[in-house]
This record gives C-alpha cells, structure tokens and sequence, in this order.
C-alpha cells in the first residue's frame, strides 16, 4: 500500500527488532540505504541487522559503514518485527534475501525506481528521489537523528554514486542542500569517489579496450551500442563486477542519445543496461524485455539465450523504440 513518508516515520517507531535487506547485484545506493538504514535504526535504540544477499564489490568495502553489511548466511533464523526493503522495485531484485522474510511480504519497502510494483505492507516510492539514500536521509531528519562521521559518509555514498557525482538530471537543490549538510557531519566526499571511480584495474582496462572493438553506433549517432561475452570477460580473468562504468562511457560520445552495453554473464545469460542522456525513457525499453529502472537508467537480463541473437532482437526493439519517440519529441518542442 502506498503511503507517505510520515507514515513510514510512525511505523519504524513501532518496530524494535528490525531487518534491512537491499537488492542483489547492489549498487552505491543500495549499500548506502542499507547501511544508513541499519545505522539510524540502532541510533534510536533498535536492534537492527542489514542484509544484502549477492557479494558486495571489492571497492566498497573499504568504505566505513559497508561492514555493517551481513550476508544470507549470518542471518538465517535472526528473528525480528519489521522487515524493510530498500532500493528495490519489485521482490525478485532482493534475490535469496526473500527468504528471510516471514510471510513473504517485507512489512516497508522505500525506493525511488520509475518502475516499482509496490509489494510490501506499506509502500513508499517517490521517482522525484535522486536516490533511496536520500529518502532515507530525509526518515533520519523527521526521526531527529543525530549523525556522525560514519553514517554521514555512508549515507552520502548513495546520493553521490546515484547522482553520478552529482551530474545527472536528477541532480537538484535538495541534493545538494543534503550532501552539504552530511559533508559537514563529517561525509568525505574524496573518500567516496575515489573508492567509486578510481578502482580500474589493468585487467579492467584490457577489457575495457575489448568492449570498444565491438561499439558500434548507428542512426545518425543516436544510438551507441557494445558488448562484453563470456569469452572477453573469461579471458581477462574478469567477472561482470569490472564492467560497472563501461555504459557511462558508450553514453559519453557525443550526440548519443541512448547507449546499450549487453553483458553475457553467467554463460547464456544476459545482462543489459540501457542509458539515455535526454529524451527517451529507456526505462519503458527494459520494462518491454521483463526488466525496469529510471528514465535515464535502467537494465534487464535475459537467460538461457545466444548473446548475438539477443543483441539483435534488442537493438531492433531500440531502433523503432528510438524513432517512436523522437518523433513525439520533435511534436512536442516544435
Ligand atoms: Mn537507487
């Protein structure tokens, strides 16, 4: 059920034993939520677990607050009154982690995807929200918590990497307004974006190369698309966790309006992000292959498919998806 942030307010003041969970193959966003999440509820008093059951990438851990972080295994049979969910648009993205809930319901979830079904008890969803972390900053204002050094930076991580480091279009005032105010708790926003951005590893940058062999980009340069196979990643001795910034830079050519990398991982399986930099809501474009996201961001796996036969289906989507709305696009600013 969807209610307001309030409500969400009065409901955790309620619970005492809580458990966190975010989605798997977690994000900045999701590790922030989780963490800041857990963090406030303890500051309160609460006893409060976060779960997130996927393998956190190797770059975050270092980060004060990611060790916060339980996996599946350490929570079996923690027993608790109120489940929240966090960053997740539906239940399938929070993986195994489903299996820790009671009656199959996470009794709060809070996200801000385009695309969210609303399953919990009560729903809270807002895509005017940067990021979750930011839903969450404003909970820990409307609870009076007092934050520190260490909740400052970890519920930073979130509103930064969401953001882009603060460029993309969902960049506003209130971003900014918060992150200033974590930054004078203490956030350090070196820390973070080095941890983030500055982890490439020279097998990264091999493969990096490779994907840039197969770019292609097409329809007057609107569309940019690339992939990484099994192969590519086998070969560099690399999983799908080295390939985190590569659709940011097939978006970065100028004058691509969408930009699709396709990842085959595990073999047989695979993973798309699509991005957009300005008018298409390729949100709707993962929705179609059973995947979801925001308007400038969002991704889909397909399994048990040939990665060739795959790129083709999808580019084609793409091409007429493209046209269709480039021409309201053009409707609508003329
Ligand atoms: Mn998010």
């Amino acid at each position: 059920m969807l209610v307001q942030l309030d409500d969400i307010v009065e409901r955790l003041k309620k619970g005492k034993k809580f458990l966190i969970i975010g989605h798997i193959k977690p994000d900045g966003d999701d590790i922030s939520s989780v963490a800041s999440l857990t963090l406030i509820l303890r500051k309160m008093g609460k006893i409060a677990e976060g779960c997130i059951a996927d393998h956190i990438p190797w770059f975050y851990q270092d980060l004060e607050g990611v060790s916060e972080i339980k996996g599946l295994e350490e929570l079996k049979g923690y027993d608790y009154d109120t489940s929240v969910t966090v960053d997740a648009s539906e239940i399938s993205r929070i993986g195994d982690g489903a299996s820790l809930l009671k009656d199959g319901k996470p009794d709060i979830t809070l996200d801000h995807h385009r695309t969210n079904v609303g399953f919990g008890k009560l729903d809270f969803y807002d895509s005017n929200y940067a990021a979750t972390a930011v839903i969450v900053y404003e909970i820990a204002q409307k609870l009076g918590i007092e934050y520190d050094s260490k909740l400052a930076g970890i519920n930073l991580l979130g509103i930064a990497t969401d953001t882009g480091f603060f460029k993309y279009s969902n960049t506003d005032a209130k971003v900014f307004r918060y992150a200033a105010n974590l930054v004078e708790k203490g956030a350090n926003i070196q820390k973070i974006s080095s941890a983030v951005l500055e982890h490439q590893t020279l097998k990264e940058l091999k493969l990096f190369s490779e994907m840039l062999n197969t770019l292609t980009v097409d329809m007057d340069g609107k569309l940019a698309w690339a992939y990484v196979s099994y192969g590519m990643l086998d070969r560099n001795n690399c999983t799908d966790d080295e390939t985190g910034g590569f659709v940011g830079e097939v978006r970065s050519i100028y004058g691509v309006e969408v930009a699709i990398l396709f990842i085959e991982w595990p073999k047989n399986q695979v993973n798309i992000s699509f991005r957009s930099k300005d008018y298409i809501d390729v949100s709707e474009l993962a929705v179609y292959f059973g995947g979801g996201g925001h308007i400038r961001a969002s991704g889909c796996s397909i399994k048990e498919v040939d990665l060739k036969e795959t790129i083709d289906k999808v580019i084609k989507k793409a091409r007429e998806f493209i046209i269709e709305n480039s021409h309201d696009q053009f409707k609508s600013t003329s």
